[in-house]
């Protein structure tokens, strides 16, 4: 079965996505995501200009050979921009090889370890009263897990909390350039508690809390707050603290007994090697966008599952349906799979652009028997939302240092 055509769509329906369609000769196609908010038009050029037309005549069915003759064979190694690339071309592939074998891509991984996958919802708000209305929502619709956010009182904009109404900052398109939005590591500090304290107050012990620090704490601070947190039992911290250097989070885990989760900016296994390997962390985020597709996420949960780790996959509104069905795979399957983040399937308009065989009943989700992903994009509907430049915002010290986002 060999690869005829390889085209790459951008297109912006509600939000900017580099889509990945693989033809073969036999007419089966494949789609994959290879989206990188805020940097798409980089995916796009790498796999028109070099890695389209190697792809042409390989054999479909090759996914791990094309996997590795993209990853090492370009002496070039890792980046988010490769690696969304690589991501986009596997998936693709996997979709093709379950389309011809006429089975779903979980039953090539080796067939389902669970009837359905749990969610953890967003519940967000600019005051934590907002979050907690917010979180009774989800709550009633049968969510078994949360991630509380709220808006850090003294600061104008906080991350993943708007004042125009919109619910997340990834939603936002049409800006000229990054907004800035300020932190302040000792106002977090005086409100957090209280949102943890009154969502168990208020929704008892039986539901999972989760929260996203986004990086912008120390070690020792991430300790703090982790230790902080214990009375009300998270689910998990998430990003804590920027992890390049991945020794960082011995700190963190030498003084709290609150878990870990880590890893939606990874690109590779070897980013996370030593924190999962010295059992630093006890949840590993990654993306099959955004770590090298299908192929790479397989390995990095079995890997991680030596080590009592297990999987809870980016699920952001910046990685298209293609992802999120490719995760709903993984996840069916992985022994070692967690939780799998949610803040919806799409929105109205990439509901026209993109299709899915997807189900959520009482914050879980069931995959459909489609062969492949189960997915399918409309080029026709996908060329009334041309692509948009937006960008993420970037974060400053209230004196204007520049913070990690
Ligand atoms: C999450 C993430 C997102 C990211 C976004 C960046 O946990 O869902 O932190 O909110 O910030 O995906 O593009
Ligand atoms: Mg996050």
């Amino acid at each position: 079965m060999k690869i005829k055509e390889v085209r790459v769509i951008v297109s912006s329906p509600g939000r900017n996505f580099v889509t990945v369609k693989i033809i073969t000769d036999t007419g089966i196609y494949g789609l994959g995501d290879g989206t990188v908010n805020g940097r798409e038009m980089a995916v796009a050029a790498y796999l028109e200009e070099h890695v389209a037309p190697c792809l042409i005549g390989r054999n479909a069915h090759d996914i791990e050979d094309i996997w590795q003759y993209l990853y090492k064979g370009v002496y070039w190694r890792k980046g988010p921009i490769t690696m969304a690339a690589i991501g986009a071309v596997d998936m693709a592939l996997w979709d093709i090889k379950g389309k011809a074998a006429g089975l779903p891509v979980y039953q090539l991984l080796g067939g389902k370890s669970r009837k359905a996958f749990t969610l953890y919802g967003h519940a967000t708000g600019n005051t934590v009263e907002d979050t907690l209305e917010n979180m009774a929502f989800l709550v009633n619709q049968g969510f078994k897990a949360v991630r509380l956010q709220s808006a850090i009182p003294g600061l104008d904009g906080t991350y993943g909390v708007l004042g125009d109404k919109k619910n997340y900052f990834e939603l936002q398109s049409d800006r000229p350039l990054p907004p800035e939005l300020p932190w302040s590591t000792l106002k977090y500090f005086n409100m957090i508690e209280e949102l943890f304290a009154k969502a168990r107050e208020r929704f008892g012990n039986n539901i999972h809390l989760c929260h996203d620090v986004h990086s912008r704490l120390t070690p020792i601070e991430a300790g703090r707050l982790g230790k902080l947190l214990e009375p009300y039992n998270l689910l998990f911290l998430e990003d804590a603290v920027a992890a390049e250097n991945q020794e960082s989070y011995r700190i963190v885990r030498d003084h709290t007994t609150t878990p870990q989760a880590l890893g939606e900016i990874y690109n590779t296994i070897w980013d996370c090697k030593d924190l999962i390997q010295n059992q630093w962390i006890d949840y590993i985020r990654m993306a099959a966008t955004h770590a090298g597709g299908i192929t790479a996420m397989r390995r990095i949960a079995d890997f991680a599952s030596m080590y009592h780790v297990r999987t809870a996959p980016h699920g952001a509104p910046d990685l298209s349906p293609i992802c999120h069905a490719a995760h709903g795979h993984l996840n069916m399957w992985a022994p070692n799979f967690g939780v799998q983040e949610f803040v919806g399937f799409g929105t109205k308009q990439s509901n026209e652009v993109f299709k899915y065989d997807l189900k959520l009943q009482d914050g879980m989700v069931s995959v459909g028997d489609s062969p492949g992903l189960g997915v399918d994009f409309d080029e026709q509907a996908a060329k009334k939302y041309p692509y948009k430049r937006s960008y993420l915002p970037v974060s400053r010290l209230e004196d204007g240092t520049l913070w990690s986002w």
